[in-house]
C-alpha cells in the first residue's frame, strides 16, 4: 500500500496554493511557474502509478513552458511509446492536482489507484528533463520528491528539448528488442540524426549555410551539438543562443513569435541575407518554422503547412520510384489552422485529414495511414512510418538501382525523423534533405503554393468553457446563434474562412481568419473578434 505518512510529510512540504485551479490541458500542465511547486510534486507520484500501472515501463516527465513566456512554466508526462499521456490519465492527474490539502491528495491516490486497478508492487521507473527556464531546477526538485515519497527509480536527463527527452523514452522501452529505436543518450539521438541525414545527402551539393533563430532556449544547446555532428555537411549559424539572459527566451524571437507576427525576429535583421535559408525553433525545440527575405528585403514564411507540403510530395515521389505505390498510401493530417491554399494543395495529391488542435489528435489520426505526415500550421508535426510499412521497407526487393536508392532513402527518412512527437532538429534536417533533393531555394519551395493571407488572434473573456465547438473545431456550438453571426460575416468576404474556440493552453479564445486578401482577413479577425469579446 502507499506509504501515507512520507507522502503527507513530503506533500505539506508542497502545499496546493488554495485559489488556483490545475488543468493538464493539450500540453500538460502550463501557467505561471511560481504557482507549479505543488503540481510537480504531485506529477512525480503520477508518473509513478503511471509507470506501476504499465508494469514498470519507463513514463517521461518533460517540465517546460515551449514557446509561451519566459516566467511560465508547465510539465507533462509521455508514456512508454515516446507518446502524449492517455486520455484518461489526463483527467486523472487533473483531479489529483487539485487535491486541496495533503489528507486530500492521498485520498485522491488511493482511488486512483483503486479506478485504474493499478499493482503498488510493481516498480516504478521515470526518466525526466527540463528546458532552460530559470524556475526549472526548483520545480525539478519538487518532482524528485514526488518520486522519492513512491520510491521510484528515477533518471534525470538534465537539461534537453522536449523531442530528445521522448526520444530518450521510446529507447529506454525498446531496449534490447527487435524495434530498438536507438541508444538512449543525447549522443545516440545526434548520431541517429546525422547518420541518416549524412546518407540521405550523400552526392549532393552542400546546401548554403541555415540561419538557425533557437529562441534564446534549449535549442541553443542542441542546435551546436548538433552542428558539430554535422560537419561540414550543413552549416548551421545559430542566433538567439542566450539561454542565461533574463526575459530572453522566446522574447521577439522562436517560432511562435515568427508564426504569430508573420515578421522576422528583429534580432536577424543585420543577420540574414536576402535570399539566405532561416528557421525559428521554439523555447523546447519541438517547433519549427522556415523563413528567407526576398531580392527586395520582403519576409517570407514557411510554416508547418509549407513543410507538410514540401515533405509529403517527396514521400510519394519516393514511394512511388521505388515502385511501392501500391503498397504505401501516404496521407496529411491538418487542423482547423492549417491554410485553405495548403489544404487544397494537397487534397489534390492525397488524402487529407482535418482532427482538432493538439498533438495527441494529429498523433493518432496520423497512425492510421501507412506513411502519415501530420503538421499544425505552427511547425508542430512529424511524419509516422506504420511497423507494417517499416517491415515492408525492410524486406522489399527493388529490381532496379533507381528503386534501391528509392527504398534506402525511404529508410534513412524513418531514422531521420523522430517518430515520437514533432522535432524541430529533425524536421530541420527533413527540410534541409528535401531541398537539396529538389535543388529548391525557399523561393521556390515557397512557390508550391500561395498562403491566404490569414490572421490569429486571441480573446480574453471571462469563461473560456462557455465556447463549445464541433467538427475538428471548425464550428461553435455554444453560446447559441453565435456560429451564425460568424457564418454571415464570413460570407461577405471573398475566399474567407473563419473559426473560433478555446484555447487549450491559455486562459482565451482564439480566432482565425483567411481571405483573398491581407487587409480582408484582417478585418475578419476583428469582426469576428468583436462578436466573441
Ligand atoms: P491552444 O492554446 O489550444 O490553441 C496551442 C497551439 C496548438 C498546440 C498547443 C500545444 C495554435 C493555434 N495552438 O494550443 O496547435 O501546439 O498550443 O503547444 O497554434
Ligand atoms: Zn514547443
Amino acid at each position: 500500500s502507499l506509504s501515507t505518512d512520507l507522502i503527507r510529510l513530503l506533500s505539506d512540504q508542497h502545499p496546493k496554493p488554495s485559489n488556483i485551479l490545475f488543468q493538464y490541458g493539450t500540453a500538460g500542465f502550463r501557467t505561471l511557474g511560481s504557482t507549479l511547486d505543488s503540481v510537480l510534486f504531485r506529477v512525480g507520484i503520477i508518473a509513478a502509478l503511471r509507470s506501476k500501472k504499465l508494469d514498470g515501463k519507463t513514463i517521461g516527465v518533460m517540465v517546460t513552458a515551449s514557446h509561451n513566456p519566459e516566467e511560465d512554466n508547465g510539465v507533462k508526462l509521455v508514456d512508454p511509446r515516446g507518446e502524449m499521456l492517455e486520455a484518461a490519465w489526463e483527467g486523472h492527474s487533473t483531479t489529483i492536482s487539485n487535491a486541496p490539502t495533503s489528507d486530500a491528495l492521498i485520498e485522491a491516490l488511493e482511488s486512483l489507484i483503486q479506478i485504474a486497478k493499478i499493482d503498488l508492487s510493481k516498480p516504478a521507473n521515470v526518466v525526466y528533463a527540463r528546458d532552460t527556464r530559470p524556475s526549472g531546477p526548483a520545480l525539478v526538485s519538487a518532482l524528485a520528491d514526488g518520486f522519492k515519497a513512491l520510491n521510484v527509480t528515477a533518471r534525470n536527463a538534465g537539461v534537453v528539448t522536449t523531442p530528445i527527452l521522448h526520444y530518450f523514452v521510446k529507447c529506454i522501452n525498446t531496449k534490447g528488442t527487435k524495434y530498438s529505436y536507438g541508444d538512449d543518450s543525447e549522443e545516440g539521438y545526434y548520431q541517429k540524426l546525422t547518420t541518416s541525414y549524412k546518407k540521405l545527402v550523400a552526392g549532393k551539393a552542400v546546401q548554403p549555410a541555415l540561419v538557425v533563430d533557437c529562441a534564446n532556449g534549449v535549442g541553443a544547446l542542441a542546435g551546436k551539438q548538433l552542428s558539430e555532428h554535422l560537419g561540414d555537411t550543413l552549416q548551421l549559424v545559430l542566433e538567439n543562443t542566450s539561454i542565461t539572459k533574463p526575459g530572453a527566451l522566446n522574447n521577439a524571437c522562436g517560432a511562435d513569435y515568427v508564426k504569430v507576427s508573420q515578421k522576422l525576429p528583429p534580432s536577424l535583421a543585420n543577420v540574414l541575407k536576402p535570399g539566405q535559408r532561416a528557421c525559428s525553433l521554439d523555447g523546447d525545440a519541438d517547433r519549427l518554422i522556415y523563413f528567407y527575405l526576398d531580392d527586395r528585403g520582403v519576409f517570407h514564411m514557411l510554416d508547418g503547412d509549407k513543410i507538410a507540403a514540401l515533405v509529403a510530395a517527396f514521400i510519394i515521389e519516393l514511394v512511388k520510384v521505388a515502385g511501392l505505390d501500391d503498397q504505401i498510401k501516404v496521407g496529411v493530417v491538418q487542423t482547423a489552422y492549417a491554410n485553405g491554399a495548403s489544404t487544397k494543395y494537397l487534397q489534390e495529391r492525397l488524402p487529407v485529414k482535418c482532427v482538432p488542435t493538439g498533438v495527441k489528435h494529429l498523433h493518432h489520426a496520423a497512425e492510421r495511414y501507412n506513411v502519415g505526415v501530420y503538421f499544425e500550421a505552427n511547425g508542430h508535426g512529424t511524419v509516422l512510418f506504420s511497423q507494417p510499412t517499416l517491415d515492408t521497407l525492410a524486406e522489399y526487393q527493388p529490381s532496379t538501382p533507381a528503386q534501391s536508392r528509392a527504398v534506402e532513402h525511404l529508410v534513412s527518412l524513418t531514422e531521420l525523423i523522430n517518430q515520437t512527437v514533432g522535432d524541430a532538429l529533425s524536421d530541420m534536417l527533413l527540410v534541409e534533405v528535401v531541398l537539396s533533393h529538389k535543388s529548391y531555394s525557399g523561393e521556390e519551395w515557397n512557390s508550391l503554393y500561395v498562403d491566404l493571407p490569414n490572421r490569429l488572434a486571441k480573446v480574453s473573456v471571462p469563461d473560456r468553457n462557455v465556447f463549445k465547438t464541433e467538427d475538428a473545431e471548425r464550428r461553435l456550438v455554444s453560446p447559441p446563434g453565435l456560429q451564425a453571426r460568424i457564418d454571415e460575416l464570413v460570407n461577405r468576404y471573398q475566399g474567407g474562412r473563419s473559426f473560433v474556440r478555446p484555447s487549450g493552453t491559455e486562459d482565451v479564445v482564439r480566432v482565425y481568419a483567411e481571405a483573398a486578401l491581407r487587409t480582408q482577413a484582417d478585418e475578419l479577425a476583428m469582426r469576428v473578434a468583436g462578436l466573441v469579446y
